[in-house]
Protein backbone atom coordinates (compact mmCIF):
# COMPACT_ATOMS: atom_id res chain seq x y z
CA UNK A 1 0.00 0.00 0.00
CA UNK A 2 0.98 3.79 0.09
CA UNK A 3 0.11 5.40 3.07
CA UNK A 4 0.34 8.92 3.79
CA UNK A 5 0.42 9.80 7.57
CA UNK A 6 -0.70 13.65 8.01
CA UNK A 7 -0.43 16.16 10.62
CA UNK A 8 -2.56 19.09 10.75
CA UNK A 9 -1.32 22.66 10.71
CA UNK A 10 -2.36 24.51 14.05
CA UNK A 11 -3.38 27.79 12.18
CA UNK A 12 -1.35 30.48 14.28
CA UNK A 13 2.15 29.47 13.47
CA UNK A 14 4.63 27.62 11.55
CA UNK A 15 6.01 24.83 13.92
CA UNK A 16 9.24 24.79 14.05
CA UNK A 17 9.62 21.16 14.51
CA UNK A 18 8.48 18.14 12.97
CA UNK A 19 5.85 15.41 15.18
CA UNK A 20 7.68 12.73 16.23
CA UNK A 21 4.89 9.97 15.95
CA UNK A 22 4.67 10.36 12.02
CA UNK A 23 8.68 9.30 11.81
CA UNK A 24 7.90 6.50 14.69
CA UNK A 25 4.96 5.12 12.98
CA UNK A 26 6.67 5.13 9.71
CA UNK A 27 9.34 3.07 11.28
CA UNK A 28 7.43 0.78 12.78
CA UNK A 29 5.44 -0.46 9.55
CA UNK A 30 5.77 -3.48 8.58
CA UNK A 31 7.47 -4.11 5.48
CA UNK A 32 6.32 -3.78 1.18
CA UNK A 33 4.64 -0.43 2.20
CA UNK A 34 5.64 3.11 0.84
CA UNK A 35 5.12 5.59 3.63
CA UNK A 36 4.85 9.28 2.94
CA UNK A 37 4.70 12.22 5.53
CA UNK A 38 2.96 15.37 5.13
CA UNK A 39 3.26 18.24 8.43
CA UNK A 40 0.37 20.67 7.38
CA UNK A 41 2.66 23.29 9.42
CA UNK A 42 5.53 22.78 6.95
CA UNK A 43 3.14 22.26 3.85
CA UNK A 44 0.26 24.17 3.93
CA UNK A 45 -2.51 22.32 1.82
CA UNK A 46 -6.44 22.88 2.00
CA UNK A 47 -8.99 19.89 1.84
CA UNK A 48 -9.38 20.25 -1.98
CA UNK A 49 -5.50 19.98 -2.01
CA UNK A 50 -5.09 17.25 0.08
CA UNK A 51 -7.82 15.49 -1.96
CA UNK A 52 -6.08 15.79 -5.19
CA UNK A 53 -2.98 15.13 -3.76
CA UNK A 54 -4.13 11.62 -2.07
CA UNK A 55 -5.87 10.95 -6.20
CA UNK A 56 -2.61 12.07 -7.53
CA UNK A 57 0.00 10.11 -5.58
CA UNK A 58 -2.33 7.21 -5.42
CA UNK A 59 -2.88 6.71 -1.58
CA UNK A 60 -4.52 3.79 -0.10
CA UNK A 61 -4.66 4.41 3.34
CA UNK A 62 -4.20 7.68 5.07
CA UNK A 63 -2.76 8.23 8.91
CA UNK A 64 -3.98 11.33 10.73
CA UNK A 65 -2.57 12.50 14.22
CA UNK A 66 -3.47 15.42 16.19
CA UNK A 67 -3.73 17.17 19.85
CA UNK A 68 -7.02 18.91 20.54
CA UNK A 69 -6.25 22.73 19.28
CA UNK A 70 -5.72 20.78 15.37
CA UNK A 71 -8.28 18.36 15.48
CA UNK A 72 -11.27 20.48 13.87
CA UNK A 73 -8.75 20.72 10.80
CA UNK A 74 -7.48 17.47 11.18
CA UNK A 75 -11.72 16.57 10.77
CA UNK A 76 -11.85 18.56 8.03
CA UNK A 77 -9.08 16.98 5.59
CA UNK A 78 -10.47 13.58 7.06
CA UNK A 79 -13.66 14.58 4.90
CA UNK A 80 -12.28 15.20 2.56
CA UNK A 81 -10.34 12.04 2.20
CA UNK A 82 -12.73 9.94 2.58
CA UNK A 83 -15.09 11.51 0.01
CA UNK A 84 -12.24 10.36 -2.44
CA UNK A 85 -13.04 6.96 -1.05
CA UNK A 86 -9.38 6.43 0.38
CA UNK A 87 -9.57 5.20 4.33
CA UNK A 88 -8.85 7.21 6.76
CA UNK A 89 -7.74 6.07 10.35
CA UNK A 90 -6.92 8.18 13.61
CA UNK A 91 -4.72 8.58 16.42
CA UNK A 92 -3.14 11.13 19.20
CA UNK A 93 -4.31 12.59 22.52
CA UNK A 94 -7.45 14.16 21.32
CA UNK A 95 -9.42 11.12 19.45
CA UNK A 96 -8.21 8.75 22.28
CA UNK A 97 -10.21 10.43 24.58
CA UNK A 98 -13.31 11.37 22.43
CA UNK A 99 -13.15 8.06 19.92
CA UNK A 100 -17.06 8.47 19.45
CA UNK A 101 -16.70 11.98 17.55
CA UNK A 102 -14.39 10.85 15.11
CA UNK A 103 -16.26 7.49 14.66
CA UNK A 104 -19.69 9.84 14.65
CA UNK A 105 -20.68 7.78 17.05
CA UNK A 106 -22.09 10.36 19.34
CA UNK A 107 -25.01 11.55 17.10
CA UNK A 108 -22.31 13.76 14.98
CA UNK A 109 -20.69 13.23 11.12
CA UNK A 110 -18.27 10.50 10.98
CA UNK A 111 -14.36 11.47 10.37
CA UNK A 112 -12.62 8.43 10.93
CA UNK A 113 -12.61 4.75 9.54
CA UNK A 114 -10.97 3.69 11.97
CA UNK A 115 -9.10 5.05 15.62
CA UNK A 116 -6.00 4.27 17.83
CA UNK A 117 -6.51 4.94 21.12
CA UNK A 118 -2.98 5.22 23.01
CA UNK A 119 -0.12 5.16 22.48
CA UNK A 120 -0.09 3.02 18.71
CA UNK A 121 3.32 1.49 18.47
CA UNK A 122 2.15 -1.92 18.88
CA UNK A 123 -1.28 -1.38 17.29
CA UNK A 124 0.00 0.14 14.11
CA UNK A 125 1.48 -2.48 12.52
CA UNK A 126 -2.15 -4.63 13.17
CA UNK A 127 -3.75 -1.46 11.54
CA UNK A 128 -1.61 -1.68 8.64
CA UNK A 129 -2.17 -5.17 8.03
CA UNK A 130 -6.11 -5.46 8.58
CA UNK A 131 -6.37 -2.15 6.27
CA UNK A 132 -4.15 -4.20 3.70
CA UNK A 133 -6.97 -7.01 4.15
CA UNK A 134 -9.94 -4.97 3.80
CA UNK A 135 -10.60 -6.03 7.31
CA UNK A 136 -10.40 -2.59 9.65
CA UNK A 137 -11.22 -2.48 12.92
CA UNK A 138 -13.30 0.94 14.10
CA UNK A 139 -11.18 0.44 17.69
CA UNK A 140 -7.55 -0.75 18.12
CA UNK A 141 -6.47 -0.29 22.16
CA UNK A 142 -3.28 -1.10 23.04
CA UNK A 143 -4.34 -4.34 25.38
CA UNK A 144 -2.34 -8.01 26.56
CA UNK A 145 -4.36 -11.15 25.58
CA UNK A 146 -6.13 -10.94 28.67
CA UNK A 147 -7.46 -7.71 27.57
CA UNK A 148 -5.98 -5.38 29.80
CA UNK A 149 -4.24 -1.69 28.81
CA UNK A 150 -0.60 -2.47 27.98
CA UNK A 151 1.85 0.28 28.03
CA UNK A 152 4.37 -0.39 25.24
CA UNK A 153 8.08 -0.69 26.43
CA UNK A 154 10.66 1.50 25.29
CA UNK A 155 13.28 -0.98 25.52
CA UNK A 156 13.34 -2.01 22.16
CA UNK A 157 12.86 1.23 20.36
CA UNK A 158 12.79 0.81 16.45
CA UNK A 159 15.87 2.82 15.18
CA UNK A 160 14.39 6.12 12.60
CA UNK A 161 16.55 6.24 9.61
CA UNK A 162 17.23 10.21 10.01
CA UNK A 163 20.12 9.62 7.51
CA UNK A 164 18.40 8.89 5.04
CA UNK A 165 14.35 10.50 5.75
CA UNK A 166 13.25 13.56 3.56
CA UNK A 167 13.97 15.95 6.09
CA UNK A 168 13.27 19.34 3.04
CA UNK A 169 10.32 20.49 4.49
CA UNK A 170 11.71 20.82 7.57
CA UNK A 171 14.62 23.43 7.01
CA UNK A 172 14.23 26.43 8.93
CA UNK A 173 17.14 28.36 6.85
CA UNK A 174 15.25 29.91 3.59
CA UNK A 175 15.95 27.97 0.55
CA UNK A 176 17.85 31.21 -1.08
CA UNK A 177 19.93 31.77 1.68
CA UNK A 178 20.81 27.69 1.40
CA UNK A 179 24.24 27.57 -1.01
CA UNK A 180 25.65 30.92 0.49
CA UNK A 181 24.94 29.78 4.29
CA UNK A 182 26.26 26.04 3.76
CA UNK A 183 30.53 27.77 3.80
CA UNK A 184 30.05 29.58 6.79
CA UNK A 185 31.78 27.67 9.59
CA UNK A 186 30.97 23.89 9.68
CA UNK A 187 27.73 24.66 7.55
CA UNK A 188 24.59 26.29 7.92
CA UNK A 189 22.93 25.27 4.54
CA UNK A 190 20.40 23.69 7.14
CA UNK A 191 19.18 23.99 10.37
CA UNK A 192 16.35 21.79 12.12
CA UNK A 193 15.06 21.19 15.28
CA UNK A 194 14.66 17.09 15.57
CA UNK A 195 12.30 15.31 18.24
CA UNK A 196 13.77 12.50 20.38
CA UNK A 197 12.07 10.78 23.34
CA UNK A 198 14.14 9.01 25.74
CA UNK A 199 10.97 8.25 27.62
CA UNK A 200 7.35 8.71 28.29
CA UNK A 201 4.87 8.84 31.53
CA UNK A 202 5.07 11.75 34.77
CA UNK A 203 3.45 10.48 37.65
CA UNK A 204 2.54 13.99 39.25
CA UNK A 205 -0.57 14.32 37.33
CA UNK A 206 -1.10 18.43 37.25
CA UNK A 207 -4.82 18.96 36.81
CA UNK A 208 -4.89 20.47 33.45
CA UNK A 209 -2.57 18.32 31.70
CA UNK A 210 -3.24 15.19 29.67
CA UNK A 211 -0.10 13.05 30.14
CA UNK A 212 -0.62 11.53 33.24
CA UNK A 213 -3.58 9.78 32.02
CA UNK A 214 -2.38 9.03 28.50
CA UNK A 215 0.88 8.04 29.01
CA UNK A 216 0.63 6.37 32.41
CA UNK A 217 2.16 7.40 35.82
CA UNK A 218 4.58 4.95 35.63
CA UNK A 219 7.45 5.62 33.20
CA UNK A 220 9.46 4.48 30.78
CA UNK A 221 12.72 4.90 28.99
CA UNK A 222 14.77 3.74 25.79
CA UNK A 223 18.31 2.70 27.01
CA UNK A 224 20.99 4.95 26.66
CA UNK A 225 22.89 3.37 23.89
CA UNK A 226 19.80 3.69 21.66
CA UNK A 227 19.32 7.48 22.58
CA UNK A 228 23.13 7.67 22.30
CA UNK A 229 23.04 6.41 18.70
CA UNK A 230 20.27 8.97 17.14
CA UNK A 231 21.83 11.54 18.74
CA UNK A 232 25.05 10.27 16.87
CA UNK A 233 22.71 9.51 13.63
CA UNK A 234 21.62 12.98 13.65
CA UNK A 235 25.28 14.84 14.00
CA UNK A 236 26.27 12.32 11.18
CA UNK A 237 23.83 13.80 9.16
CA UNK A 238 24.17 17.69 9.77
CA UNK A 239 27.94 17.18 8.95
CA UNK A 240 27.16 15.43 5.88
CA UNK A 241 24.99 17.97 4.35
CA UNK A 242 27.03 20.89 6.03
CA UNK A 243 24.41 21.98 7.96
CA UNK A 244 23.23 21.93 11.81
CA UNK A 245 20.82 19.92 14.17
CA UNK A 246 19.51 20.48 17.44
CA UNK A 247 17.27 18.09 19.36
CA UNK A 248 14.48 18.49 21.67
CA UNK A 249 13.77 16.16 24.15
CA UNK A 250 10.18 15.64 23.73
CA UNK A 251 9.91 13.50 27.25
CA UNK A 252 7.04 15.32 29.24
CA UNK A 253 9.95 15.72 32.11
CA UNK A 254 13.16 14.83 31.11
CA UNK A 255 14.92 14.43 34.31
CA UNK A 256 11.59 12.90 36.51
CA UNK A 257 14.25 9.80 37.18
CA UNK A 258 17.44 12.22 37.81
CA UNK A 259 19.51 9.49 38.52
CA UNK A 260 19.02 8.15 35.24
CA UNK A 261 18.60 11.32 33.14
CA UNK A 262 22.31 12.31 34.80
CA UNK A 263 22.91 8.13 33.65
CA UNK A 264 22.32 9.35 30.23
CA UNK A 265 23.79 12.96 29.99
CA UNK A 266 27.13 10.92 30.99
CA UNK A 267 26.51 8.62 28.63
CA UNK A 268 26.33 11.48 25.69
CA UNK A 269 29.34 12.92 26.68
CA UNK A 270 31.75 9.76 26.76
CA UNK A 271 30.10 9.43 23.13
CA UNK A 272 30.65 12.43 21.88
CA UNK A 273 27.19 12.98 20.79
CA UNK A 274 26.55 16.30 22.23
CA UNK A 275 24.14 18.02 19.83
CA UNK A 276 22.33 21.48 21.05
CA UNK A 277 19.47 20.34 22.63
CA UNK A 278 16.16 21.20 24.53
CA UNK A 279 14.18 19.88 26.98
CA UNK A 280 11.18 20.09 29.58
CA UNK A 281 12.16 19.64 33.39
CA UNK A 282 10.20 20.81 36.14
CA UNK A 283 12.13 23.32 38.26
CA UNK A 284 12.31 21.16 41.35
CA UNK A 285 14.09 18.78 39.29
CA UNK A 286 16.67 21.55 38.58
CA UNK A 287 17.98 22.33 42.50
CA UNK A 288 20.31 19.55 41.46
CA UNK A 289 23.72 21.07 40.89
CA UNK A 290 25.43 18.29 39.22
CA UNK A 291 22.72 17.87 36.57
CA UNK A 292 23.06 21.26 35.82
CA UNK A 293 26.13 21.00 35.23
CA UNK A 294 25.68 17.54 32.93
CA UNK A 295 22.82 19.55 31.05
CA UNK A 296 25.36 22.02 30.16
CA UNK A 297 28.32 19.91 29.50
CA UNK A 298 25.70 17.51 27.31
CA UNK A 299 24.69 20.26 25.36
CA UNK A 300 21.34 21.69 26.58
CA UNK A 301 20.63 24.98 25.86
CA UNK A 302 17.31 26.00 26.46
CA UNK A 303 15.40 24.21 29.34
CA UNK A 304 11.45 24.89 29.25
CA UNK A 305 9.78 25.16 32.76
CA UNK A 306 5.89 24.88 33.47
CA UNK A 307 6.15 27.71 36.07
CA UNK A 308 2.67 28.30 35.28
CA UNK A 309 2.10 30.74 37.83
CA UNK A 310 3.45 32.71 40.68
CA UNK A 311 1.05 32.16 43.02
CA UNK A 312 1.08 29.09 45.29
CA UNK A 313 -2.70 29.26 45.48
CA UNK A 314 -3.21 28.83 41.92
CA UNK A 315 -0.52 26.24 41.48
CA UNK A 316 -2.12 24.02 44.60
CA UNK A 317 -5.46 24.74 42.73
CA UNK A 318 -4.36 22.87 39.69
CA UNK A 319 -2.24 20.07 41.64
CA UNK A 320 0.61 21.77 40.75
CA UNK A 321 1.78 22.81 44.60
CA UNK A 322 5.53 21.24 44.08
CA UNK A 323 6.16 24.39 42.33
CA UNK A 324 7.70 26.41 44.29
CA UNK A 325 7.32 30.48 43.24
CA UNK A 326 10.07 31.46 45.93
CA UNK A 327 12.73 29.06 44.27
CA UNK A 328 12.48 30.19 40.62
CA UNK A 329 14.97 32.74 40.18
CA UNK A 330 17.36 30.49 42.10
CA UNK A 331 16.44 27.64 39.68
CA UNK A 332 17.23 30.24 36.65
CA UNK A 333 20.62 31.84 37.83
CA UNK A 334 21.69 28.16 38.20
CA UNK A 335 21.13 27.88 34.81
CA UNK A 336 22.07 30.88 33.13
CA UNK A 337 25.10 30.86 35.11
CA UNK A 338 26.34 27.49 32.60
CA UNK A 339 24.52 29.53 29.98
CA UNK A 340 21.85 27.50 29.45
CA UNK A 341 18.35 29.80 29.48
CA UNK A 342 14.38 28.26 30.54
CA UNK A 343 11.72 29.23 28.32
CA UNK A 344 8.91 30.04 31.17
CA UNK A 345 5.49 29.04 30.84
CA UNK A 346 3.04 30.49 32.42
CA UNK A 347 -0.87 30.10 32.68
CA UNK A 348 -3.38 33.02 33.27
CA UNK A 349 -7.14 32.63 34.13
CA UNK A 350 -6.34 30.38 37.09
CA UNK A 351 -8.65 30.23 39.90
CA UNK A 352 -6.85 33.13 42.43
CA UNK A 353 -5.72 35.04 39.10
CA UNK A 354 -7.14 38.87 39.33
CA UNK A 355 -6.61 41.77 36.91
CA UNK A 356 -2.90 42.74 37.01
CA UNK A 357 -1.61 39.41 36.86
CA UNK A 358 0.37 39.93 33.58
CA UNK A 359 1.80 42.70 35.15
CA UNK A 360 3.00 41.02 38.32
CA UNK A 361 4.07 38.08 36.86
CA UNK A 362 6.37 40.45 34.52
CA UNK A 363 7.42 42.10 37.47
CA UNK A 364 9.18 39.25 38.61
CA UNK A 365 10.07 37.99 34.99
CA UNK A 366 12.45 41.42 34.83
CA UNK A 367 14.43 40.13 38.25
CA UNK A 368 15.43 36.86 36.33
CA UNK A 369 18.00 35.91 33.86
CA UNK A 370 16.95 36.32 30.29
CA UNK A 371 14.62 33.50 28.63
CA UNK A 372 11.77 32.78 26.75
CA UNK A 373 8.58 33.90 29.00
CA UNK A 374 5.22 32.25 26.97
CA UNK A 375 1.58 33.53 28.01
CA UNK A 376 -0.94 30.77 27.63
CA UNK A 377 -5.06 30.58 28.75
CA UNK A 378 -6.12 27.53 31.49
CA UNK A 379 -7.97 25.22 28.91
CA UNK A 380 -9.76 22.32 29.69
CA UNK A 381 -8.95 19.98 27.74
CA UNK A 382 -10.94 16.64 27.09
CA UNK A 383 -11.19 13.91 30.00
CA UNK A 384 -8.33 16.02 32.09
CA UNK A 385 -9.26 16.23 35.88
CA UNK A 386 -9.55 19.95 35.18
CA UNK A 387 -12.46 19.33 32.44
CA UNK A 388 -14.76 17.50 34.92
CA UNK A 389 -14.09 20.11 38.14
CA UNK A 390 -15.44 22.75 35.30
CA UNK A 391 -18.33 20.54 33.97
CA UNK A 392 -19.65 19.63 37.46
CA UNK A 393 -19.23 22.95 38.72
CA UNK A 394 -21.01 24.30 35.53
CA UNK A 395 -18.35 26.36 34.59
CA UNK A 396 -17.41 25.22 30.73
CA UNK A 397 -19.30 28.40 28.73
CA UNK A 398 -17.82 26.05 25.04
CA UNK A 399 -17.89 22.10 26.52
CA UNK A 400 -16.84 21.93 22.83
CA UNK A 401 -14.39 24.11 22.49
CA UNK A 402 -11.98 22.19 19.78
CA UNK A 403 -15.09 22.22 17.45
CA UNK A 404 -14.17 25.65 16.16
CA UNK A 405 -11.01 26.56 17.59
CA UNK A 406 -10.27 29.79 18.59
CA UNK A 407 -6.54 30.68 19.31
CA UNK A 408 -6.09 32.24 22.92
CA UNK A 409 -9.89 31.89 24.00
CA UNK A 410 -10.74 30.73 27.52
CA UNK A 411 -13.74 28.04 27.19
CA UNK A 412 -14.76 28.32 30.56
CA UNK A 413 -15.28 31.54 33.12
CA UNK A 414 -12.70 32.10 36.34
CA UNK A 415 -13.40 32.68 39.11
CA UNK A 416 -12.04 36.04 40.07
CA UNK A 417 -11.76 38.03 37.06
CA UNK A 418 -14.15 37.93 33.64
CA UNK A 419 -12.93 36.01 30.06
CA UNK A 420 -12.39 39.37 28.32
CA UNK A 421 -10.60 40.72 31.68
CA UNK A 422 -8.43 37.11 31.33
CA UNK A 423 -7.55 38.05 27.28
CA UNK A 424 -6.51 40.89 27.69
CA UNK A 425 -3.96 39.98 30.38
CA UNK A 426 -2.68 37.51 28.08
CA UNK A 427 -2.51 40.03 25.48
CA UNK A 428 -0.57 42.37 27.82
CA UNK A 429 2.39 39.38 28.64
CA UNK A 430 3.16 39.01 25.04
CA UNK A 431 2.89 42.55 23.95
CA UNK A 432 5.08 43.82 26.76
CA UNK A 433 7.34 40.38 27.08
CA UNK A 434 8.54 40.77 23.46
CA UNK A 435 8.21 44.82 23.28
CA UNK A 436 11.31 46.37 21.80
CA UNK A 437 12.20 47.80 24.35
CA UNK A 438 12.19 44.36 26.26
CA UNK A 439 13.93 43.00 23.70
CA UNK A 440 16.69 45.65 23.93
CA UNK A 441 16.96 44.87 27.40
CA UNK A 442 17.20 41.06 26.74
CA UNK A 443 20.25 41.86 24.86
CA UNK A 444 21.71 44.22 27.13
CA UNK A 445 21.61 41.77 30.28
CA UNK A 446 24.30 39.40 28.65
CA UNK A 447 26.35 42.15 27.95
CA UNK A 448 28.84 40.46 29.50
CA UNK A 449 28.61 37.39 27.17
CA UNK A 450 30.25 36.88 23.74
CA UNK A 451 28.23 38.45 20.85
CA UNK A 452 26.76 34.69 19.92
CA UNK A 453 24.77 34.49 22.80
CA UNK A 454 23.19 38.04 22.85
CA UNK A 455 21.90 37.96 19.14
CA UNK A 456 21.12 34.07 19.92
CA UNK A 457 18.54 34.90 22.46
CA UNK A 458 17.75 38.01 20.32
CA UNK A 459 16.56 35.72 17.42
CA UNK A 460 14.82 33.79 19.57
CA UNK A 461 12.69 36.59 21.04
CA UNK A 462 12.08 37.91 17.51
CA UNK A 463 10.60 33.72 16.54
CA UNK A 464 8.68 33.35 19.94
CA UNK A 465 6.76 36.58 19.75
CA UNK A 466 5.10 34.77 16.51
CA UNK A 467 3.37 32.68 19.26
CA UNK A 468 0.84 35.47 19.88
CA UNK A 469 1.45 37.95 17.13
CA UNK A 470 1.24 35.92 14.28
CA UNK A 471 4.24 36.52 11.61
CA UNK A 472 3.32 34.50 8.98
CA UNK A 473 4.25 36.70 5.94
CA UNK A 474 6.96 38.76 4.99
CA UNK A 475 5.38 41.98 5.75
CA UNK A 476 4.89 41.17 9.27
CA UNK A 477 8.61 40.41 9.14
CA UNK A 478 9.89 43.77 8.05
CA UNK A 479 7.17 45.17 10.48
CA UNK A 480 8.89 43.61 13.19
CA UNK A 481 12.70 44.10 11.98
CA UNK A 482 11.93 48.02 11.70
CA UNK A 483 10.28 47.81 14.95
CA UNK A 484 13.74 46.56 16.54
CA UNK A 485 16.26 48.33 14.06
CA UNK A 486 18.32 50.09 16.80
CA UNK A 487 18.97 46.45 18.47
CA UNK A 488 19.74 44.73 15.28
CA UNK A 489 21.83 47.96 14.14
CA UNK A 490 23.68 47.05 17.50
CA UNK A 491 24.10 43.97 17.04
CA UNK A 492 25.19 44.24 13.41
CA UNK A 493 27.87 46.82 14.24
CA UNK A 494 29.43 45.03 16.91
CA UNK A 495 29.51 42.06 14.55
CA UNK A 496 31.81 44.65 12.44
CA UNK A 497 33.97 46.77 15.20
CA UNK A 498 33.78 44.90 18.04
CA UNK A 499 32.86 46.73 21.36
CA UNK A 500 34.29 47.46 24.11
CA UNK A 501 36.03 45.04 26.68
CA UNK A 502 33.74 44.14 29.49
CA UNK A 503 34.55 42.31 32.36
CA UNK A 504 32.88 38.69 32.33
CA UNK A 505 31.02 38.55 35.00
CA UNK A 506 32.63 35.83 37.59
CA UNK A 507 29.06 33.91 38.03
CA UNK A 508 29.40 32.96 34.53
CA UNK A 509 31.39 29.34 34.68
CA UNK A 510 32.11 27.46 31.97
CA UNK A 511 31.71 23.85 33.11
CA UNK A 512 33.30 20.18 31.67
CA UNK A 513 35.74 22.93 29.71
CA UNK A 514 32.93 23.75 26.75
CA UNK A 515 33.99 26.31 24.78
CA UNK A 516 31.78 29.12 24.46
CA UNK A 517 32.26 30.19 20.37
CA UNK A 518 29.76 32.83 19.40
CA UNK A 519 29.44 29.62 16.65
CA UNK A 520 28.92 27.37 19.01
CA UNK A 521 26.03 29.09 20.60
CA UNK A 522 23.80 30.07 17.63
CA UNK A 523 21.98 27.04 17.17
CA UNK A 524 20.55 26.80 20.71
C1 LIG B 1 6.59 18.12 21.66
C2 LIG B 1 5.28 18.67 22.14
C3 LIG B 1 4.90 19.92 21.66
C4 LIG B 1 5.70 20.73 20.64
C5 LIG B 1 5.03 20.70 19.24
C6 LIG B 1 4.71 19.42 18.71
C7 LIG B 1 5.82 18.83 17.88
N1 LIG B 1 6.21 19.46 16.79
O1 LIG B 1 6.30 17.80 18.26
C8 LIG B 1 5.46 22.15 21.17
C9 LIG B 1 6.45 22.42 22.26
C10 LIG B 1 5.51 23.25 20.14
C11 LIG B 1 4.07 21.94 21.76
C12 LIG B 1 3.16 22.93 21.89
C13 LIG B 1 1.89 22.73 22.40
N2 LIG B 1 1.42 21.62 22.99
CO1 LIG B 1 2.41 20.00 23.07
N3 LIG B 1 3.31 18.43 23.45
C14 LIG B 1 4.43 17.97 23.03
C15 LIG B 1 4.73 16.65 23.76
C16 LIG B 1 5.60 16.98 24.96
C17 LIG B 1 5.37 15.55 22.98
C18 LIG B 1 4.64 15.11 21.71
C19 LIG B 1 5.25 13.84 21.24
O2 LIG B 1 5.97 13.82 20.25
N4 LIG B 1 5.03 12.73 21.97
C20 LIG B 1 5.62 11.43 21.70
C21 LIG B 1 4.78 10.69 20.67
C22 LIG B 1 5.39 9.34 20.38
O3 LIG B 1 3.49 10.53 21.25
P1 LIG B 1 2.17 10.97 20.49
O4 LIG B 1 2.39 12.17 19.68
O5 LIG B 1 1.06 10.99 21.43
O6 LIG B 1 1.96 9.75 19.45
C23 LIG B 1 1.62 8.44 19.87
C24 LIG B 1 0.11 8.20 19.98
O7 LIG B 1 -0.63 9.34 20.33
C25 LIG B 1 -0.26 7.66 18.64
N5 LIG B 1 -0.57 8.58 17.56
C26 LIG B 1 -0.36 9.89 17.42
N6 LIG B 1 -0.78 10.32 16.23
C27 LIG B 1 -1.24 9.26 15.56
C28 LIG B 1 -1.79 9.14 14.30
C29 LIG B 1 -2.20 7.88 13.85
C30 LIG B 1 -2.76 7.74 12.49
C31 LIG B 1 -2.10 6.75 14.69
C32 LIG B 1 -2.52 5.43 14.23
C33 LIG B 1 -1.55 6.88 15.97
C34 LIG B 1 -1.13 8.13 16.39
O8 LIG B 1 0.87 6.91 18.28
C35 LIG B 1 2.06 7.53 18.76
C36 LIG B 1 3.01 6.44 19.20
O9 LIG B 1 2.50 5.73 20.30
C37 LIG B 1 3.29 16.24 24.20
C38 LIG B 1 3.22 15.38 25.44
C39 LIG B 1 3.53 13.95 25.08
N7 LIG B 1 4.34 13.32 25.85
O10 LIG B 1 3.08 13.43 24.06
C40 LIG B 1 2.61 17.58 24.39
C41 LIG B 1 1.12 17.68 24.06
C42 LIG B 1 0.85 16.93 22.78
N8 LIG B 1 0.95 19.11 23.86
C43 LIG B 1 -0.16 19.56 24.31
C44 LIG B 1 -0.55 20.92 24.26
C45 LIG B 1 -1.84 21.26 24.97
C46 LIG B 1 0.21 21.86 23.58
C47 LIG B 1 -0.13 23.34 23.43
C48 LIG B 1 -1.56 23.58 22.99
C49 LIG B 1 0.23 24.02 24.74
C50 LIG B 1 -0.20 25.45 24.80
N9 LIG B 1 -1.13 25.72 25.69
O11 LIG B 1 0.27 26.27 24.07
C51 LIG B 1 0.89 23.84 22.39
C52 LIG B 1 0.26 24.03 21.02
C53 LIG B 1 0.97 23.48 19.85
C54 LIG B 1 0.86 24.20 18.59
N10 LIG B 1 0.87 25.50 18.49
O12 LIG B 1 0.80 23.52 17.63
C55 LIG B 1 -0.99 18.47 24.92
C56 LIG B 1 -2.09 18.03 23.98
C57 LIG B 1 -3.33 17.57 24.70
C58 LIG B 1 -4.48 17.48 23.76
N11 LIG B 1 -5.54 16.86 24.19
O13 LIG B 1 -4.46 17.98 22.68
C59 LIG B 1 0.10 17.38 25.22
C60 LIG B 1 -0.40 15.94 25.21
C61 LIG B 1 0.72 17.72 26.58
C62 LIG B 1 -0.24 18.02 27.69
N12 LIG B 1 0.13 18.93 28.54
O14 LIG B 1 -1.29 17.50 27.85
N13 LIG B 1 3.87 20.66 22.11
S1 LIG C 1 4.72 17.92 35.39
FE1 LIG C 1 4.27 18.51 33.25
S2 LIG C 1 3.94 16.57 32.15
FE2 LIG C 1 3.86 16.10 34.35
S3 LIG C 1 1.66 16.16 34.80
FE3 LIG C 1 2.50 18.19 35.27
S4 LIG C 1 2.23 19.42 33.39
FE4 LIG C 1 1.93 17.23 32.86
Amino acid sequence: MRILLYNPDNGVTRNFMPHLWMFLLQSLTPPGHEVLLIDGNAKPMNEAEIAQYVRDEKIDLVGIGAMTRMIAKAYRIADAIRATGVKVVMGGPHVTELADEALGRDGGPRHADAVALGEADETWPQMVRDAERGELKEIYSPVDETGKERKPSLKQYPVIPWQSIDLEQFNLVPKAAHGMLQKIGEGWGTFRIIPVESGRGCPYGCEFCTVTGFFGDSIRFRTNESVVNELLLLKARARKEKGQMAVFFIDDNFAINVKRTKSLLRDIIAAGAQVHWVAQISANLLRDEELVDLIAASGGKWVFIGMESIDPTNLKDVNKGFNKPGEYAEVLERLAKRNVYAITSFIFGMDNDTVGVAERTLTQVRTWPPGLPIFGLLTPLPATPLYKRLEVAGRLTRPKHWKEFIPFAMAHTPLKMTIEEAHAEVKYGWAHAYSPEALAQAVDSLDDQPLGYRINIFIARMCFRGIYFPMMGKFAWVKVVMENRHTIFKLVKEGFFGRKARPRNPDSEVVYGETTSPESQASA
